[in-house]
C-alpha cells in the first residue's frame, strides 16, 4: 500500500509539472510584445506562470482531495488521532518555499539586469554639456551591454516631462514639441524623463516596461520598437484625480513615415 501510494504521488507530481508548463505555454494572457524587451520580460513571465500554475492545481487539487477523503463517515464519533508534529515534513514545507522564492528572486535580477536596469547611468549625453555632471536617479539603462558605448549616436534622444495630467514630449534635435510619441521602427530610442509636479509613471505594456518619473530627479528609460502599430502610454503611479486620464500613444512607425512626420511637424516647415 505505501509502495502504491509513492508511485501514486510521483505520477500526479509528474502530470501536475508537464500540465503547469502545458499551461503556461498555451495560456497567452499578455498584451502583444512590441519591444526588445518584451521576449526577456515574457520569458520571466512564463517561468512565474508555470510555478504559480503547478502551486495552483495542485493546492486546489489536494484541498478537494481531502475533503472526500477524509470526510468524517456516517457513525464516527471519535476524536482524530493525535498528531505531535512532524520534523521531516516541516523541515520539506520551508526548504522548497525557500528554493522556490530564492530561485526567483535571483533570475528577476538576472532578467531586470539583462533589460538594462543595472547599468551604470552616467553615459547619458546631456550630461557632458553640462559641466557639473547630471546625476541620473534610476531607470532601464542601456539595454545589452554591447549597445551601452554605441548609445549616443545611434539611438533618438527624447525628453519626456510628465505633469498632472499629461505626458509631453520634446524632441531636441528638430525642437518639435508634441503630446503623442512617434518612434522609428527598430531604432533604440533614449528617453530622459522628469516631472513638474509629482511622481508619475512612464508605462507603455506592450513595450514591457514601466519607469517612474520623478520631480527633480531624472530618470531613463531605454527601448527598442520592434512592431509598428499605435500602442497606449499609461500613467502607473497614482499621481492626482485625474490619474485614470493620463494617457497618451506611442507610434510605431517605419523609418520613412517616421521622417515624413518629423519633417511635418518640425519648426521650419510650419
Ligand atoms: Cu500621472
Amino acid at each position: 500500500m505505501p509502495k502504491l501510494s509513492a508511485t501514486l504521488t510521483l505520477i500526479s507530481s509528474v502530470i501536475l509539472g508537464i500540465g503547469g508548463v502545458w499551461i503556461a505555454y498555451n495560456v497567452d494572457m499578455l498584451p502583444l510584445g512590441a519591444s526588445m524587451n518584451a521576449p526577456i520580460y515574457d520569458e520571466l513571465y512564463r517561468v512565474l506562470f508555470i510555478i504559480g500554475s503547478i502551486l495552483f492545481i495542485g493546492m486546489t487539487a489536494l484541498v478537494i482531495y481531502s475533503l472526500i477523503q477524509f470526510r468524517r463517515k456516517p457513525g464516527d464519533t471519535d476524536d482524530g488521532i493525535n498528531l505531535e508534529g512532524n520534523i521531516t515534513l516541516e523541515i520539506f514545507w520551508t526548504a522548497v518555499p525557500a528554493i522556490v522564492v530564492l530561485f526567483v528572486g535571483l533570475y528577476s535580477y538576472d532578467i531586470y539586469d539583462r533589460m538594462g536596469g543595472m547599468q551604470p547611468l552616467m553615459h547619458d549625453h546631456s550630461a557632458q554639456m553640462d559641466n557639473q555632471a547630471e546625476r541620473l536617479w534610476g531607470g532601464i539603462g542601456s539595454g545589452p551591454i554591447e549597445t551601452a558605448s554605441s548609445n549616443n549616436s545611434s539611438s533618438l534622444p527624447i525628453e519626456l516631462t510628465a505633469m498632472q495630467f499629461a505626458f509631453i514630449f520634446h524632441y531636441p534635435k528638430e525642437d518639435i514639441i508634441t503630446g503623442e510619441l512617434h518612434v522609428p521602427l527598430g531604432k533604440e530610442v533614449n528617453l530622459k524623463m522628469e516631472s513638474k509636479d509629482v511622481i508619475h509613471a512612464f508605462w507603455v505594456p506592450q513595450f514591457r516596461l514601466k519607469q517612474d518619473v520623478i520631480p527633480g530627479q531624472p530618470t531613463i528609460l531605454n527601448f527598442t520598437p520592434t512592431k509598428t502599430g499605435n500602442f497606449p502610454i499609461v500613467c502607473a503611479e497614482l499621481c492626482g484625480p485625474y490619474h485614470g486620464g493620463m494617457r497618451s500613444n506611442v507610434i510605431v512607425e517605419e523609418q520613412e513615415d517616421f521622417d515624413t512626420w518629423l519633417r511635418e511637424n518640425s519648426k521650419e516647415t510650419v
